[in-house]
């Protein structure tokens, strides 16, 4: 399932994967969900989409981290969860929107859920990025940092219990299913003075 944001508001990348979850599980009962940026190509074939114990991450060597975890809590990328384990952490935030943190938004769901990320081993979790100019509408999000401090609050209500979309478009191709969703923009912010 590839999953597009339609219109020109800020991108909000965890909502789409939300998105991809619900539409995929219309299709069948999957018990099994890997979500990859598009831009990322595993080098590795040894590195095997499947759900493990675990919330897998299975980005953990990429080219412009120099092949290395850029940090411990890192779960960007490409990541894999059960639908059990998916469900467990009310899926992942809708309210990040633009560049950043929703990925550690994500890692604090698992630990705070009493859950580990397991991982490959770093020979075998190696990708490569497909260079690519800055995206528009994709600006850092200043919110960020507060909102990972957050998590322990936020991910009981904000997730897939509350996620709400408009399907717009579904073009189903051999080896994937592409569609195109309206999924709003931010909430206005107060103006501070
Ligand atoms: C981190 C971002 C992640 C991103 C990685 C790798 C934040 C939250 C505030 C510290 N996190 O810094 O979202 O995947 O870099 O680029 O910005």
């Amino acid at each position: 399932m590839a999953t597009v944001q339609l219109g020109e508001e800020t991108f909000n990348r965890a909502k789409l994967l939300n998105v991809g979850y619900t539409e995929t599980l219309k299709d069948a009962e999957y018990d099994c969900f890997i979500f990859s940026d598009v831009d990322l190509i595993p080098m590795d074939d040894r590195n095997l989409y499947h759900c493990y114990d675990q919330p897998r991450h299975f980005a953990i060597a990429m080219d412009k981290f120099g092949f290395r975890l850029p940090y411990a809590g890192y779960f960007g990328g490409v990541s894999g969860l059960s639908k059990k384990q998916f469900l467990k952490i009310n899926g992942f935030p809708n309210e990040y929107w633009g560049w950043g943190g929703e990925d550690d938004d994500i890692y604090n769901r698992i630990t705070l859920n009493g859950m580990k990320v397991s991982r490959p081993d770093v020979r075998i979790g190696r990708y490569r990025m497909i260079k690519h100019e800055r995206d528009k509408h994709n600006e850092p999000n200043p919110q960020r940092f507060n909102k990972i401090q957050n998590t322990k609050n936020t991910m009981k209500k904000d997730g897939i219990s509350s996620l709400t979309y408009r399907l717009v478009q579904v073009k189903r191709y051999p080896l994937y299913t592409d569609i195109s969703v309206e999924i709003g923009k931010p909430p206005p912010r107060p103006i501070k003075g």
